[in-house]
C-alpha cells in the first residue's frame, strides 16, 4: 500500500514535523491527532487540498511508523533516534539556529557534533522526499530545521522544482558570519529555485549574503549558482481568515467570551498575550510593564487583568527551562502584590487549548499584547484581527514580528523600550472605541485580502513559474 503510493504525489511538503501528534491509548492502541502550532495552522488547508504529501518527523524518537494517509494527505514518517533529537532537533536547530535567526536574543551555543547531527538528518529527510515525488513533482521545503534538504534533494532527484520557505527571520550577514558552517548553510537553501521569506528585508540579507561571501552574481532578487537562476523574495505567512473569523462568531464562542469576562470577575478590562512559551515572543517584558503600571497605579487590579496564555514549548532546551521558571516568579511575585481576595492579577496558563477556547479569548480581550524581541511572522496577531467581526479590541505589536509590516494600524512598540511598551498600553486600554473600530477595520480590510490561500498560492504560482 505504502509502495504504491511512493512516486505518486505532485505536491510534497517536508517539514520537521509530521501535521499530527501520536496518541496511544491505555490498550496500546495508536491514533493521530492534528498537532497546533504556527506551521501546520498555515499549511494543512493547502497539502489535503491539493492530494499532496507530507514528509515529517512524528515526535517521538524511535523506529518511524510506516506511512499512512490522513486528513487528506499521505503522511510519510522521517525516523529520529534520541541523538538525533539531542543534536539536530534541541541541539542545532533549537540551540543555535533559533537563537542566532533571532538576533541573539539568548546566545547561540555552536557544537560540530550538534551540525554533524544536522546534516545526517537534513539527508534522511531529502532522501524520504526523493521517493515520494512524482516525476517533475513541486517539493516544498519548510523551515530553519531543514536547509541542507534542496541542495541535497537536487542532487538526488534534478527534475524536481524545490520551493524553500523559512518562517523565522533570516539574519544580517554580520550575524549570520558567527555560523561556523555558514557556507554549507548558504550552498543548501541555493539548491532550491525559489526561497521564501516572511519580509523583503530577510530576502535582501540573503541575496547580500550570497554575494558576499559566495562571490555570486545577483540582480534585484535573484541570484546566479550552478547554472541555475535561484530568486529570494518575500511572501508573508498569514491564516485562514474567513475560517477564524466565522468561528470567532458562533454563538459558542461569544457566549464563551462572555463567560470568561465573568469568570474573572467582569473587569473593565482585560489584557491578553498568547504564545508559545519562548524567549523570543517576549512575555517577560509585558509582565514587567504591567508590574510597573500596577506600582505607578496607571492600572489597578483586579479591575484590569493581564491573561497569559503559554504553550509549552522545546521544554528539554535549556534557556526554556529557565525562562518558564523567571516568568513563573514574575506572575507569583506580580499576584503576591496586587492579588486580593476577588482575584489574581495575572491570570497564567502554561497550557494548549483549542481553537474555539482562543477564539473566545481573542473576543473576551480588549487589548491583544504581542511584543515579541523578533518574530518572522507572529499569526496570533492576525489571528486576533480576524476574530474581532465585531471592531473592536486593540493591538499592541512590536516593530521586530514581521507581522508590524501588514498590521500597521496596531499601536507598534519597541519591546526593548519598556517606556514605550508602558505609553503605547496605556493608550489602547484609553482608545476611543470609534477611532480603534476603524484601525480594526482597516487591518481587517488588509487581512481579508491576504489570507492563507493568498499566501500558498503566491508561493506556490511563484514556484511553478521556475518550472516553466
Ligand atoms: P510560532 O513561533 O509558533 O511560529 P506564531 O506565528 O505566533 O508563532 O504561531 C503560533 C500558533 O500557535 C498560532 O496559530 C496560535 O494560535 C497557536 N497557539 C499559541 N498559543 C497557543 C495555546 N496556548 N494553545 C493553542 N494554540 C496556541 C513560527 C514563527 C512565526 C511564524 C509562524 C508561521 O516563529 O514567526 O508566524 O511560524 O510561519
Amino acid at each position: 500500500m505504502a509502495d504504491q503510493q511512493k512516486s505518486e504525489s505532485p505536491v510534497v511538503v517536508v517539514a520537521n514535523r509530521l501535521p499530527v501528534d501520536q496518541v496511544v491509548a491505555a490498550d496500546g492502541s495508536v491514533s493521530w491527532t492534528r498537532s497546533p502550532g504556527g506551521l501546520v495552522t498555515a499549511l494543512e488547508p493547502f497539502v489535503a487540498g491539493r492530494g499532496g504529501a507530507w514528509v515529517g518527523w512524528s515526535g517521538k524518537a524511535g523506529e518511524a511508523p510506516e506511512p499512512f494517509d490522513s486528513g487528506g494527505m499521505h503522511l510519510v514518517p522521517v525516523e529520529l533516534s534520541e541523538d538525533d533529537v539531542d543534536q539536530y532537533y534541541e541541539g542545532f536547530s533549537n540551540a543555535s539556529l533559533w537563537p542566532l535567526y533571532h538576533d541573539v536574543v539568548e546566545k547561540p551555543e555552536y557544537h560540530r557534533a550538534w551540525w554533524n547531527s544536522y546534516v545526517q538528518v537534513n539527508r534522511r529527510f531529502a532522501e524520504k522526499a526523493a521517493e515520494v515525488a512524482a516525476d517533475g513533482a513541486i517539493v516544498w521545503v519548510h523551515d530553519y530545521q531543514l536547509q541542507l534538504v534542496p541542495a541535497m534533494l537536487r542532487q538526488l532527484r534534478p527534475d524536481l522544482t524545490i520551493g524553500f520557505f523559512l518562517h523565522i527571520p533570516f539574519p544580517p550577514y554580520e550575524l549570520f558570519t558567527q555560523l561556523p558552517w555558514r557556507n554549507a548553510i548558504v550552498e543548501g537553501l541555493l539548491g532550491a529555485d525559489l526561497i521564501g521569506f516572511q519580509m523583503p528585508a530577510a530576502a535582501t540579507n540573503f541575496v547580500q549574503l550570497a554575494k558576499r561571501l559566495h562571490d555570486l552574481p545577483t540582480k534585484g532578487s535573484t541570484i546566479s549558482y550552478d547554472g541555475r537562476t535561484v530568486t529570494a523574495k518575500a511572501f508573508p505567512i498569514s491564516i485562514d481568515v474567513s475560517v477564524f473569523d466565522e468561528l470567532a462568531r458562533s454563538p459558542e464562542v461569544l457566549a464563551r467570551a462572555k463567560e470568561i469576562r465573568e469568570e474573572l470577575g467582569n473587569p473593565d478590562k482585560v489584557i491578553l498575550g498568547v504564545d508559545r512559551l519562548d524567549y523570543t515572543k517576549g512575555i517577560g517584558v509585558r509582565l514587567e510593564v504591567f508590574l510597573e503600571l500596577l506600582e505607578d497605579e496607571q492600572v489597578e487590579a483586579p479591575s484590569t487583568v493581564f491573561m497569559q496564555v503559554a504553550t509549552p514549548s522545546r521544554e528539554r532546551v535549556e534557556h526554556y527551562v529557565t525562562m518558564r521558571e523567571t516568568i513563573e516568579q514574575q506572575v507569583g511575585h506580580i499576584n503576591g502584590v496586587f492579588g486580593s481576595t476577588s482575584g489574581p492579577a495575572v491570570h497564567y496558563f502554561n497550557q494548549s487549548m483549542p481553537r474555539e477556547e482562543l477564539a473566545a479569548l481573542y473576543r473576551a480581550a480588549d487589548v491583544m499584547l504581542v511584543t515579541p524581541y523578533r518574530d518572522g511572522m507572529n499569526l496570533v496577531a492576525k489571528e486576533y484581527v480576524a476574530a474581532r467581526g465585531d471592531n473592536g479590541g486593540t493591538l499592541v505589536l512590536s516593530e521586530f514580528a514581521g507581522a508590524a509590516a501588514e498590521l500597521k494600524q496596531a499601536y507598534l512598540v519597541n519591546p526593548h523600550d519598556k517606556d514605550g511598551v508602558k505609553k503605547q498600553l496605556m493608550r489602547a486600554l484609553r482608545a476611543d472605541p470609534a477611532e480603534s473600530a476603524r484601525s480594526m477595520k482597516a487591518m481587517r480590510r488588509y487581512l481579508a485580502k491576504h489570507d492563507l490561500d493568498h499566501w500558498a498560492g503566491s508561493f506556490f504560482a511563484a514556484l511553478q513559474e521556475e518550472a516553466a
